[in-house]
């Protein structure tokens, strides 16, 4: 069977430490976090930063102190993200670009976030693709509604390519956003490219468990991390991001799933390969 690419998403920009006390937020905490992971069978972690008060930012030494961190200690693929926090501007969001990670997230479409609106139209998701496309970073496809998967399908078909392969990521369970029930996610992988695609799943809160197992199911890769989800069981809070990730491990190994490492994840996902 093919192996279990593991995303961490391990921070975010919403979590805080009131409701997650072990959110890591200085970039030695995010180093640490990494490694950990990575030592539980983790192969990238989706990287937000914050400001030393924990607020979120997109700011590029901010991104630049927390990958040498995560470098420093493991070999992990670091994907940053360029959604950061509801209200920010385009230019705010690329801003970890410049640093040129192996990959990003970009989100096809504008969605209804809890009682806010995450906003990407048209011009922002054609000008976040062309930077990534430019750079050489792989975008990693954030979908949180069905039509933000044609919206990714006409960026490849209007500019060409950003890698060999596309790489979706389906977030389950924002509330205002499509839910984690079992048939939106069949229905969502039914709907990517058969042949050049890889995809990944979250579920968002309670749905954390659900989007899991389906996922598995379905034969894709899993997202787990305190930005989706602060509870390892109903009412009792995750101690680490690595506890989470030893429990997908454990559960996918039970059913003949190793996990990738990181130099296996860059070939599933043929990162560094031509488009
Ligand atoms: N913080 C959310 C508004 C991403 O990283 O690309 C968006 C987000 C997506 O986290
Ligand atoms: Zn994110």
């Amino acid at each position: 069977m093919e192996k279990l690419i593991i995303t961490v998403a391990g921070i975010g920009a919403e979590t805080t430490r009131d409701v997650q006390p072990n959110l890591p937020v200085t970039a030695t905490e995010i180093g640490a976090d990494a490694a950990r992971c990575r030592e539980a069978g983790a192969a990238v972690y989706h990287l937000h930063v914050r400001r030393p008060d924990g607020t979120p930012t997109q700011d590029r030494e901010t991104f630049s102190a927390a990958i040498d961190e995560i470098r420093a200690r493991t070999d992990i693929i670091i994907q940053t993200s360029t959604g950061g926090a509801m209200g920010m501007s385009a230019d705010e969001r690329l801003q970890p670009l410049e640093l040129k990670p192996e990959m990003a997230s970009l989100t096809t479409g504008t969605a209804n976030f809890g009682d806010e609106v995450f906003f990407n139209d048209a011009a922002l998701m054609a000008e976040f693709y062309l930077r990534m496309q430019a750079a050489g970073v792989r975008p990693e496809f954030e979908v949180f509604e069905a039509g933000q998967i044609d919206n990714a399908l006409r960026l490849v078909k209007r500019y060409g390519p950003a890698g060999p392969l596309m790489h979706w990521d389906f977030v389950l369970g924002v509330p205002g956003s499509m839910s984690g029930e079992p048939r939106n996610l069949v229905f969502l992988v039914d709907s990517i490219p058969k042949e050049g695609s890889t995809w990944t799943c979250t579920g968002i809160g309670r749905w954390h468990v659900p989007c899991m197992l389906t996922a598995l199911a379905l034969g894709g890769h899993v997202r787990l991390g305190f930005e989706d989800n602060v509870y390892f069981t109903r009412g009792i809070l995750a101690d680490s991001n690595a506890q989470m990730v030893a429990r997908v491990v454990e559960i996918a190994a039970r059913c003949g799933r190793d996990p990738a490492d990181p130099d296996a994840a860059r070939q599933l996902l043929r990162l560094g390969d031509a488009a």
